[in-house]
């Protein structure tokens, strides 16, 4: 009650301090001085780091520069995106199959011995149960899995383990399951079920399938990290309803001073698996922990936790405390031993999951302030933890600890930073490797609060660097983002060489065309199939010939083999707009229901011409061909490309 009430009191403190939001925290001249030139990127020169946010609900990844906090590109991986064609094309409208949009939360680098190996970056989807990978190669979306199988609300995720062998995930939400079944939610804790999920790499391709899952009690999971060095082949997640709760769950999944969080032995899982201890379901070996004894354990930690970090040695686990102002470090060290004791609660299991005792485990509380949410690390020594309610990072110190500050551990809370407003996630440079960066810290609001221009009712969401090199941090620049940036990953540009074209030999395409001799409309029936070069400043060939009724395809190849040459193809009210890079083939399909004519043209500003590169969809009524409509197939109608190929650089 006592610690309710101060919570409510911070909160209502928080809101008081909005006004007068909009002034420099930093008056000293020298201040302001230096801490511009640290984040000031002058024209023609280059950021040191990339800083790839999730971008929520929005289901787009934003990729912006560190020290600059520019926004350089958006990488669309759950939605449409128009500008850059994605969604519209027929292969990337396949990957987003029936949805439009996705949840995005936890972005992770691929991983090799526990370091980023500049290859892919994982994404989930917590609305609609799915994972994406985007290829680092070229900053696109190359994969979407899911709706992964027996898994709902897949927000514990993307957590991948140290050599990228898994992404593991953990679903927020349980159902009765399989999926489709349908139970009434008052029977929750005996109808319902959560899920780990462990989605397997091909370590050549990328290429994510479902490996194999692993059945729980429907606590909602939250937050999760995988281990490394002595914890390798381990992963944790924090709950925040162990009541298991259905209704009113702001009340009611805050009832117990403790909830439990997961501690897998994913190493342990597949193994099982491989000796035929799963069941099926839903085309997915399934684990019963309560059968497969080794797999699965509980750990108490503080009311309502959040975040959960494996710092870089893998020998501490901390779990962020949300609704008790403090953070709790797990010992790796310790719960092994508890584990290979089985020192459990005695009698405690939960549907046959072995409980650990708190005391056994935790090597203290931290009490870094209120609403503590995430916790990153900088590989020497030092924690960061996002205070949501207090609305600042805390830097303390990790263990060990010297016994007088294991007596008082306010002795390791060494400097707070105030952030605007409401800190959800942070972000260190590399933190979820065994070497950090360290040097760049990025506190990710909740709330702008009016620190920036008004904008209307709706405000950009805020992020903050803040320098971490020193003994204090410094908050150095502020940046403002799409919705909504939970979590982020900070890659150095170094150590990433993305492809300037797609290459000519590299274009498997079988409806490429590089030639003007093979550029052309077919007609087979109803099909109507056009293959088009794209190059500055024409389309070859830039008249189509169809009717109404028919299945038409159209590719384009941009065959300009020159970086950032790109080419777009709109039809007008056809909503079709795809966009080439130089080398690249896309594809669109569409039924033709309307007469009429529909010009074609380029979307991307491309040359001096760029205006004059467009051509005529000519859709005649059925059975009412024009004259002059040849098509250029042997024994169909030909209608042959109306001018000669341009050279680039027209
Ligand atoms: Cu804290 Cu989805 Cu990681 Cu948002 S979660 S803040
Ligand atoms: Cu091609 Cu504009």
């Amino acid at each position: 009650m006592k610690a309710k009430s101060t919570i409510a009191l911070a909160i209502l403190i928080g809101v008081v301090s909005f006004v007068g939001c909009g002034k420099s925290s930093s008056t000293n001249k020298g201040d302001r001085t230096a801490n511009a030139l640290a984040s000031y990127v002058a024209p023609g020169e280059k950021d040191e780091y990339y800083l790839f946010y999730s971008g929520g609900h929005s289901g787009q990844v934003f990729v912006a520069g560190i020290p600059s906090m520019r926004h350089i590109v958006t990488i669309p991986v759950f939605a449409p995106y128009p500008g850059t064609g994605y969604g519209f094309d027929e292969e990337s409208k396949k990957m987003l199959g029936d949805f439009t949009w996705g949840d995005m939360h936890h972005p992770a680098l691929s991983q090799t011995d526990s370091k980023y190996d500049g290859r892919w970056l994982f994404v989930n989807d917590n609305a609609n149960n799915r994972i994406a990978r985007i290829d680092l190669r070229d900053f696109k979306t190359h994969q979407i899995l899911g709706p992964i199988p027996n898994s709902i609300g897949n927000h514990g995720s993307s957590f991948i383990t140290e050599n990228s062998e898994y992404i593991l995930c953990a679903t927020r939400f349980s159902v009765p399951l399989p999926k489709g079944r349908v139970a009434d939610p008052k029977d929750y804790e005996k109808e319902f079920n959560g899920m780990v999920s462990g989605i397997k790499v091909d370590p050549q391709t990328g290429e994510m399938k479902v490996g194999w899952q692993i059945l729980t009690p429907p606590f909602d999971w939250d937050l999760g990290s995988t281990g490394k060095g002595p914890s390798s082949g381990w992963a944790f997640w924090t709950s925040y309803n162990t009541e298991m709760a259905h209704d009113v769950l702001e009340v009611n999944s805050s009832q117990k001073d403790r909830d439990l969080c997961a501690v897998v032995n994913w190493r342990a899982a597949e193994q099982a698996v491989a000796e035929g201890k799963a069941e099926t379901m839903d085309g997915v070996p399934i684990i019963d922990p309560a059968k497969v004894p080794g797999v699965l354990y509980f750990v108490p930690v503080g009311k309502s936790p959040h975040g959960m970090d494996v710092d870089p040695s893998g020998k501490w686990v901390v779990a962020g405390g949300k609704l008790q102002p403090a953070t709790t470090v797990i010992s790796f060290e310790k719960l092994k031993e508890a584990i290979a004791k089985k020192d459990f609660v005695h009698g405690g299991d939960v549907r046959g999951v072995p409980v650990l005792e708190y005391n056994d485990v935790v090597e203290g509380e931290v009490p870094v302030g209120l609403g503590p949410l995430h916790t990153q690390f900088d590989g020497k020594g030092f924690a960061y933890t996002s205070m949501f309610i207090d609305s600042n990072i805390t830097k303390w110190k990790l263990p060990p600890w010297s016994d007088e500050e294991k007596k008082d551990l306010n002795k390791v809370v060494l400097d707070k930073v105030p952030c605007h407003f409401s800190t959800g996630h942070l972000v260190v440079a590399g933190s979820d490797t065994k070497n950090p960066y360290g040097k760049w810290l990025v506190a990710m609001n909740k709330l702008s609060a009016g620190r920036h221009i008004n904008v209307g009712p709706v405000q950009p969401e805020s992020s903050q660097l803040i320098d971490i090199s020193g003994d204090k941090m410094k908050m150095i620049a502020e940046a403002y983002t799409e919705p909504e940036p939970h979590f982020a990953q900070i890659l150095k540009v170094s150590e990433i060489q993305p492809a300037e074209v797609y290459p000519k030999a590299e274009n498997k395409d079988p409806n490429a065309v590089w030639d003007k001799e093979n550029t052309g409309v077919t007609r087979n029936g109803n099909q109507v199939v056009a293959k088009l070069t794209a190059i500055r400043s024409r389309f070859t060939p830039d008249r189509i010939d169809a009717q109404v009724g028919d299945d038409l395809t159209v590719h384009v190849t941009n065959i300009e083999q020159t970086r950032d040459m790109i080419h777009g193809f709109g039809v007008i009210e056809q909503n079709i707009n795809m966009t080439m890079d130089p080398g690249e083939t896309k594809t669109f399909h569409i039924k033709l229901t309307k007469a009429g004519v529909f010009p074609f043209y380029c979307t991307n500003f491309c040359s001096a011409l760029h205006q004059e590169m467009q051509g005529y969809l000519v859709v005649s009524n059925t059975g009412q061909p024009l004259p002059g409509a040849v098509y250029s197939q042997p024994g169909n109608e030909t209608q042959p490309a109306s001018q000669p190929a341009a050279s680039p650089g027209n």
